[in-house]
């Protein structure tokens, strides 16, 4: 399925893309096990100091000196080069040579990568992880090649919780009349409608003023993103439901990649996967940090029983498991 076309505001970004992206720019005095020097953007939604953002910045850097400065990355963070589904269209093209994001908006266009989306499908982070780390997941990084893409690693994103500016969710009965952002993808919609509110899909870029406006009277996320977002300053009740483990996902231009000489696709793979520990830790800290944030900020958090939500969603998995056969047959195994 391909993605929707940027926006005509976009489109200017997306041409200056093009034009830089020169990618391969010099040959024959390269060093570290390949004779090619390039430059390449790496789009990224989240603000520099975000986890996500650090842990491409550690890519960039470890590539760079394990090169001798032949592969050279530059991290555009704060949605420089625009909105998650945009840029992971500029990626698919070649016009931006790799992307962070959620895989969220990744099943757009590889239909498995919903399977995360599906509410409580992990029990808890050491499941999505066991998972992760397994065949079946490490596999779905090749199957967005057909897409134009090569996932490189998965990146830690916690749980995402239900926050709303008017009332507290204490129950799935309190989403009834909320207008929730959720992230692109069908299940993400269904999912807050099973609960008894209504899903709206939008750019992560636009729930700040939506949230101001009462456009929307309410979105869900992790906390380092509702605090880094700046969410928080309008939807100050963050409820503990912790309905979706969603990852995040690095990917690059497949055609890009397979250009590549063989000692270079080694390397850039494995300084990936190595990214991940770096982000995992980062992760950790700033979960910690953010929640201090949101204690200061005087945010009401609001403990609630997950078996509530769960129960209103329980028939999700269930109605997908033909669409998902296999992958959650994986997600089962990973189970302990
Ligand atoms: C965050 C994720 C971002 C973006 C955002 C959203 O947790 O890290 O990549 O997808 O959620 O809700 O749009």
């Amino acid at each position: 399925m391909a993605l929707k076309n940027p926006r005509p505001a976009r489109r200017w970004k997306l041409i200056a893309a093009v034009g830089m992206s020169g990618t391969l720019l010099l040959t024959g005095c390269g060093s570290g096990g390949g004779e090619d020097s390039y430059e390449w953007s790496l789009g990224e939604t989240h603000p520099e100091d975000y986890p996500t953002t650090q842990a491409d910045i550690w890519f960039a850097e470890q590539l760079s000196e394990r090169t001798n400065g032949r592969i050279n990355i530059e991290v555009m963070h704060s949605a420089q080069l625009g909105e998650e589904a945009d840029v992971l269209e500029q990626v698919q093209m070649g016009a931006v040579e790799m992307t962070r994001v959620s895989t969220s908006p990744v099943s757009e266009v590889v239909e498995e990568f919903g399977v995360f989306a599906l509410p409580y499908v992990f029990d808890d982070e050491d499941h999505l992880w066991r998972f992760l780390e397994g065949d079946y997941a490490q596999g779905m990084l090749d199957d967005v090649r057909d897409s134009g893409y090569v996932g490189l690693a998965y990146y830690e994103a916690g749980a995402r919780n239900f926050y709303t500016a008017d009332k507290p969710i204490e129950s799935p009965d309190d989403l009834k009349g909320q207008d929730i952002r959720v992230l692109p993808g069908s299940v993400n919609v269904e999912m807050v409608e099973a609960m008894g509110g209504s899903g709206v899909t939008m750019d992560y870029g636009e729930v700040y003023s939506s949230l101001e406006t009462g456009a929307i009277t309410g979105a869900e996320n992790n906390e380092p993103s509702y605090v880094s977002s700046g969410h928080y300053e309008t939807a100050t009740y963050y409820t503990r439901d912790a309905h979706q483990r969603i990852p995040e996902v690095l990917l690059i231009n497949a055609n890009l990649f397979d250009s590549l000489s063989e000692e270079d696709q080694e390397l850039v793979r494995e300084v990936a996967q190595e990214s991940i520990a770096e982000q995992r830790e980062l992760w950790d800290a700033e979960v910690e940090d953010s929640i201090a944030e949101m204690e200061e900020a005087g945010i009401e958090v609001i403990d609630v029983d997950t078996n509530e939500f769960q129960d209103a969603t329980a028939d999700m998995v269930e109605s997908h498991r033909d669409q998902y056969a296999d992958v959650l047959d994986a997600v089962d195994e990973a189970r302990e």
